[in-house]
């Protein structure tokens, strides 16, 4: 019982936290937005309305820009040209782009659009690096784009799926980026470390506002550490892919940390999102599967901490043995 009320005050201090960063409300009105570094800002995207994106003022000493955009279930695009191209540009719910610059390059810009009939609410944020920065999807083979930061997602009743690009070694403006497969020593991506970070949104709130404030922690290095829970660590050898087990109806936001551990320095891969459900099926969606919680776990004390103790032993379930004695 003790345990279990130690449960509950955890669940009730994390809700408590509020999301960091400031935040910019959008002014879409002349379809030019400008942003600032590390800034978030709310816009809304309408069909066949593609605005531009601009950053001015970007310093010498940033090296590459990773310029990411978050909406809850309906997919936005967002490319390097007003032309899409495959190799250019990513569609989906929480999708960003690397801009790696060029020496003098001081602005930068990206096209941002939906194909949805209806409106859609968004996050984005420009981040930036430097050259000791590791840089996430620096070495895909896989996807699409030629640098590829985010994070896919797939999921069914049971099981979610997380996959993403290695990344490579920074390097400086205006230089050849390190080769990505070429010797596997010290001196190559391979000593390379990725931290896969879990965070669970709060429960019965499948809110877009709710979504969309609480992935503002998922973001940058230091907010990811803060706030959200270190599940697995992966070196070059492994897979970047892992799995967990799903929760139909509960938000959970993913992220993965990279890190170079000669240079102490690290960069996040660009956040996804799920809550194992669909919000446009017309059996089964989300929104059923929330008041089946509501009705059934959130409103009865033991209910809302049997949830929260199943989450627990999930999570426990997919970390390795060394982090379970730490976690209790
Ligand atoms: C939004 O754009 C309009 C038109 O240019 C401008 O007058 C207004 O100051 C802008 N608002 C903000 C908050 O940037
Ligand atoms: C995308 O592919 C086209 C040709 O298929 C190529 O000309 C272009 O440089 C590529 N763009 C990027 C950003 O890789
Ligand atoms: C959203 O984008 C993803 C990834 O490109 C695609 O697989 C999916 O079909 C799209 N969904 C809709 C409703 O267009
Ligand atoms: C660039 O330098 C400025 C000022 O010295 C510093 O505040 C900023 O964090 C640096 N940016 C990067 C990406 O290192
Ligand atoms: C990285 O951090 C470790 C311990 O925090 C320190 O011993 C080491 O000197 C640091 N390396 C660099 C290159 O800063
Ligand atoms: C929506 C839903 O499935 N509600 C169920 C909650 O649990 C009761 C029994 O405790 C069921 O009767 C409801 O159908």
């Amino acid at each position: 019982m003790e345990l279990l009320r130690l449960l509950v005050l955890a669940v009730l201090a994390s809700e408590r936290r509020v999301a960091g960063g400031a935040e910019v409300f959008g002014n879409s009105s002349e379809g030019l937005l400008e942003f600032s570094l590390g800034k978030f800002r709310y816009l809304e995207l309408i069909k066949s309305f593609p605005e531009e994106a601009i950053l001015h003022h970007i310093s010498s000493n940033v090296t590459f820009l990773i310029f990411q955009i978050h909406s809850q279930y309906q997919n936005t695009t967002i490319s390097f040209y007003k032309t899409l191209l495959p190799n250019a540009s990513e569609t989906g719910t929480n999708r960003g782009l690397v801009s790696i610059l060029r020496p003098e390059q001081s602005m930068c810009t990206w096209y941002l659009e939906t194909l949805d009939a209806e409106p859609v609410q968004n996050v984005a944020i420009p981040l930036s690096y430097s050259e000791r920065d590791p840089i996430p999807g620096g070495c895909n083979l896989e996807f699409d784009l030629d640098i590829d930061p985010n994070i896919y997602l797939e999921y069914n009743f049971f099981e979610t799926t997380i996959k993403f690009a290695p990344a490579n070694l920074g390097y400086a403006r205006g230089t050849d980026p390190p080769l990505c497969d070429v010797g596997t020593g010290r001196d190559s991506r391979w000593r390379l470390q990725y931290d896969v970070y879990q965070y669970f949104l709060p429960e019965n709130d499948l809110t877009e506002k709710m979504l969309l404030k609480h992935l503002q922690r998922m973001v940058q290095v230091s907010q990811v550490k803060a706030n959200a829970v270190k599940v697995v660590t992966l070196t070059g050898d492994d897979k970047t892919s892992v799995s967990f087990s799903s929760l139909p109806g509960q938000g959970v936001i993913y992220n993965v940390i990279v890190s170079d551990p000669f240079l102490n320095t690290s960069a996040a891969y660009v956040p996804a999102h799920t809550y194992a459900c669909s919000f446009e099926a017309v059996e089964g969606n989300c929104a059923s599967l929330g008041e089946y919680m509501d009705l059934n776990y959130s409103n009865s004390f033991f209910g809302f901490a049997g949830l929260y103790q199943l989450k627990e032993n999930l999570r426990i379930l997919k970390m390795p043995l060394s982090s379970f004695y730490l976690f209790i």
